[in-house]
Parts: structure tokens; C-alpha cells; sequence
């Protein structure tokens, strides 16, 4: 072999290396790409799953139904009142627009004798009955029971309804009250006596006795209705009687519809008046 041919040999060998070089460099090249461009894909699905730490939780729809045990086998069973606009009153007497921004808890019967007794250790009710309502109570009574309820149980908010949300209660969605009211309510020619809650037929939210039977204290002090559109209204600040709704066993026929309002002063006790309570639900969390 020639030097000349020596050195072509060698040029060639040293080309071909140069080569192989090049190809392994370009194929790690690409190798790191698609290993970036994996973990790029990878960062953006499970990006995409995870909730972001600024958004919140979706909210849980509220349940329908909520019972609240008192213990000994007695609760306390609320139906959910979702917000919502309705008029108030009627034509005959006063109205009032109303809208309600937040949803409630509202009790599915008159409280019980036996519901009060768990809570307050004592009965004071004329007619008894472990599921009669309870009554000869006064409004005053009623905060007492209120107080020592929220003391048994620290989970759930619990108040007499608003004026307001005692009527969109009793009105359920409806402009007019059922055509025979007897058929919902103990009023007027049934004795005279109050009646375990829950024998006449339920209003279209599955309330119980809400025409009849006991009036029920509400929270608001009285007044005529306020002459503007009201929004979660609360009645006046001050006055000398609280509202009591919904007629009674004692009353007319006229009494049990879901307009009339009556009141009286709140140290004021009868056997024909009790109550109803309702759960606040609070979209801000309990202080604690
Ligand atoms: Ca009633």
C-alpha cells in the first residue's frame, strides 16, 4: 500500500468517526426533547385534575331534609326553603314585596311537648300530649328554649322565623291558600283543643299544621308592612307586641289563612299559641 493510499484510509476512518459522533449527539438531542415535552404533557394533565390552591371547593347541594336529634329518640325534623321573591300580605289588608337571598331550614311540624320537654326539663302546655304542640308559651319562653337548644346542639343555627320567611314558608310558591282550609288546619269548630301536629294534610312544602292548630310565634316585633320592596327583611327595630302567625284551633277560619297577623307582647302566654323553628343556614363558616 501506497503512503498516499495510507493516508486516504485514514482520512476516511476519521470522516466516519466524525459521523458516528454526530448521530449519537443528534439522537440524544431528540431523546431530551421528548423527554421534556413528556413531562411538559404530564405537568399539564395533572395540573389540569388537581383543584387550584385560590379556587374554592365546589359547594355541596344543601340536603332537602334535615333532622336534628335531641336525644332519648326525639328530633327535630326541617324542611330546606330555598331563596326566592313573593309578595307578602294582600290586596285587602297590605303588601309588601319581598325577596329572600338566603336559603333556611324551616320545622316540618308545630314543636312538640315532648321536643320542649327534652330540651327545657319541664311542660308548661294546658292541652298535653307527648305530640301535641306545645304551648302556653310566650315569646320570651321561646328564647329561653332557643338558647337551651343551641346548648344541646352547637352544629345548627336555630331561630324563630322571620315574619317574612314564616309567610314564603306557609305560601310555599302559591299566591292563594288551598280552597278548603280545613282540610290543612284545626281552626275554628274543632273542639277548642289543640291536636297532635301532623293528622291534617301537609302545604305544598310538606309543612304541617302551618295553617292552625297553635299560632306560632315569629321573631319580628309588629308593624304595618314597610311601604318599599324589602329584601330578608326583619321587621322593625323596636315595638310592644311580636308577631304570632297562622290562626288556631281557637280562631276563625279567616285566622288561619296565610295574610293574617295577629301579635302580642312577648311575656304574653296562651294556650292557643307555640312555635316553629327554623335552622339560619350561613354561607360563611361558624365563627369559632
Ligand atoms: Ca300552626
Amino acid at each position: 500500500m501506497t503512503a498516499d493510499r495510507v493516508h486516504e484510509t485514514e482520512q476516511n476512518e476519521h470522516r466516519e468517526g466524525k459521523n458516528m459522533k454526530l448521530t449519537a449527539m443528534r439522537f440524544q438531542r431528540k431523546l431530551l426533547m421528548a423527554s421534556w415535552l413528556i413531562v411538559v404533557v404530564l405537568l399539564l394533565v395533572c395540573g389540569g385534575m388537581a383543584p387550584a390552591a385560590d379556587q374554592p371547593a365546589p359547594e355541596k347541594p344543601l340536603p332537602e331534609l334535615l333532622t336534628v336529634d335531641l336525644g332519648g329518640n326525639v328530633t327535630m325534623e326541617f324542611v330546606l326553603a330555598r331563596p326566592g321573591a313573593f309578595t307578602m300580605g294582600d290586596k285587602d289588608s297590605a303588601e309588601c314585596a319581598v325577596t329572600l337571598t338566603q336559603p333556611f331550614y324551616i320545622g316540618k311540624y308545630e314543636v312538640t311537648q315532648e321536643q320542649w320537654e327534652k330540651v327545657m326539663g319541664s311542660n308548661p302546655s294546658h292541652f298535653k300530649g307527648a305530640k301535641n304542640p306545645v304551648e302556653t308559651v310566650s315569646w320570651d319562653d321561646c328564647q329561653k328554649f332557643l338558647a337551651k337548644l343551641k346548648e344541646k346542639d352547637h352544629v345548627h343555627q336555630f331561630a324563630l322565623p322571620t315574619e317574612a320567611q314564616w309567610e314564603y314558608a306557609c305560601r310555599a310558591g302559591t299566591t292563594t291558600d288551598p280552597d278548603n282550609l280545613y282540610d290543612y288546619a284545626w281552626s275554628g269548630d274543632t273542639g277548642g283543643v289543640s291536636h297532635p301536629v301532623g293528622q291534617k294534610k301537609p302545604n305544598a312544602w310538606g309543612l304541617y299544621d302551618i295553617h292552625g292548630n297553635v299560632r306560632e310565634w315569629c321573631q319580628d316585633w309588629y308593624a304595618p308592612y314597610p311601604e318599599h320592596a324589602q329584601t330578608d327583611p326583619t321587621g322593625p327595630a323596636t315595638g310592644k307586641t311580636r308577631v304570632a302567625r297562622g290562626g288556631s284551633f281557637a280562631g276563625y277560619y279567616e285566622d288561619v289563612r296565610s295574610v293574617c297577623r295577629r301579635a302580642w307582647r312577648p311575656a304574653e302566654s296562651y294556650d292557643f299559641i307555640g312555635l316553629r323553628c327554623v335552622v339560619v343556614v350561613s354561607k360563611e363558616p361558624a365563627a369559632k
